[in-house]
């Protein structure tokens, strides 16, 4: 199976999140991305390819020019800066009021971004531009025929990314720019099983009717991100009836999640897309640390199968998974039963 990675993805390292009144170790490290390549080094089958020179065009019908340009310049801003503390632009204020207008860089900081997990560093734009053109690269071998699973390994994540906010550890949604590129050939459904529902894959495509969202993920009345996510979230205008969330509850097994996946699957059927996203976390596995699942590494395997079955071109982005013993193999098995 053809990979793609993001050779720019450790250019974004985190020194901490955000988390109860303290700064804690940042979920979402480096280290992540070596150990799901060298996973799948040692189970063998998989050559890996970096995608060619990074452009901006390939978010276009993704996210807002403003908010890729506010990211671009925010990073070189933390490049300049010589004060270790003004290397890491953090949120302290949220839009408010009436008329919430975002004039000074401290109001921007909040004005595109949600939450107090995803801080921007010197290089948060080059990573995530990185993991964005790697999905593109993916989808245009997908689209052209040539693959039919084509799997991209990148980080930071994206499902959380809005189209003009990063959160979640999210920049820029990779899993959408890859739909986005698709649509252009065909109807897309993304099919989305990171234990946290992707809020912004949905916000990008809820007023559409040629790309459907399916998620499958914690209830966000008890997980993040909280104010997404809940099964009254049907979509809007033509896109009215082309999103559909399945939240599910703390502590879901096997017995919970295999059924939700069945109408998962049954609605992206009903469809009838011409080609599949699959946003793969690996965070709803027992082991996982924020996730609250209890999902075992053997049945990746089966929600591969599972995902194959549909019998569509498939680009699979890798979202998130915190567990450094189970990330990898996670990603395996379900590559494995996605390929076998
Ligand atoms: C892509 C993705 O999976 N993003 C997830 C973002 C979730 N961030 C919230 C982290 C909350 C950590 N809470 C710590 C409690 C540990 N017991
Ligand atoms: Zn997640």
């Amino acid at each position: 199976m053809r990979v793609i990675w993001n050779p720019k993805h450790a250019d974004h390292a985190a020194p901490g999140e955000w988390e109860g009144g303290a700064v804690i170790p940042c979920y979402e490290a480096p280290e992540r991305l070596g150990l799901i390549r060298a996973a799948l080094d040692a189970a063998g089958g998989f050559t890996f390819e970096e995608p060619a020179r990074p452009s901006e065009e390939v978010l276009a019908g993704a996210h807002d020019p403003a908010y890729v340009t506010y990211l671009r310049e925010a990073s070189a801003e933390a490049r300049r800066a010589r004060d270790p503390a003004a290397k890491q632009l953090w949120p302290t204020v949220f839009p408010f009021g009436p008329n919430p207008r975002a004039t000074g860089a401290r109001a921007l900081r909040g004005r595109y971004c949600f939450d107090t997990y995803t801080p921007i560093l010197p290089g948060t734009f080059a990573a995530a531009l990185g993991g964005a053109n790697a999905a593109a690269q993916a989808a245009d071998l997908v689209a052209a025929g040539t693959e039919r699973a084509v799997y991209v390994l990148t980080r930071p994540p994206g499902h959380h990314a809005e189209p003009d906010r990063c959160g979640g550890y999210c920049y820029f949604n990779n899993a959408a720019v890859a739909a986005e590129r698709l649509s252009k050939r065909g109807p897309v459904a993304v099919l989305d099983l990171d234990v946290h529902h992707g809020n912004g894959t949905q916000h990008i495509f809820y007023a559409r009717a040629d790309v459907l969202t399916v998620s499958v993920h914690g209830d966000p009345a008890a997980l993040y991100p909280f104010f997404s996510g809940f099964a009254d979230e049907t979509g809007t205008g033509t896109g009215l009836g082309a999103n559909l969330n399945l939240p599910l509850p703390h502590g879901t097994g096997v017995k919970e999640y295999r059924p939700a996946l069945a109408t998962a699957l049954d609605a992206v059927r009903r469809f009838k897309p011409a080609f599949l996203v699959f946003a793969f976390g690996a965070d709803a596995h027992e082991a996982d640390p924020i996730g609250g699942f209890k999902l075992p590494t053997k049945f990746y395997t089966e929600m591969g199968a599972a995902v194959r079955e549909l019998g569509l071109p498939t680009v699979v982005v890798q979202e998130g998974g915190y567990n450094p013993a189970t990330l990898g193999p996670c990603v395996v098995e379900v590559l494995k039963g996605l390929h076998a």
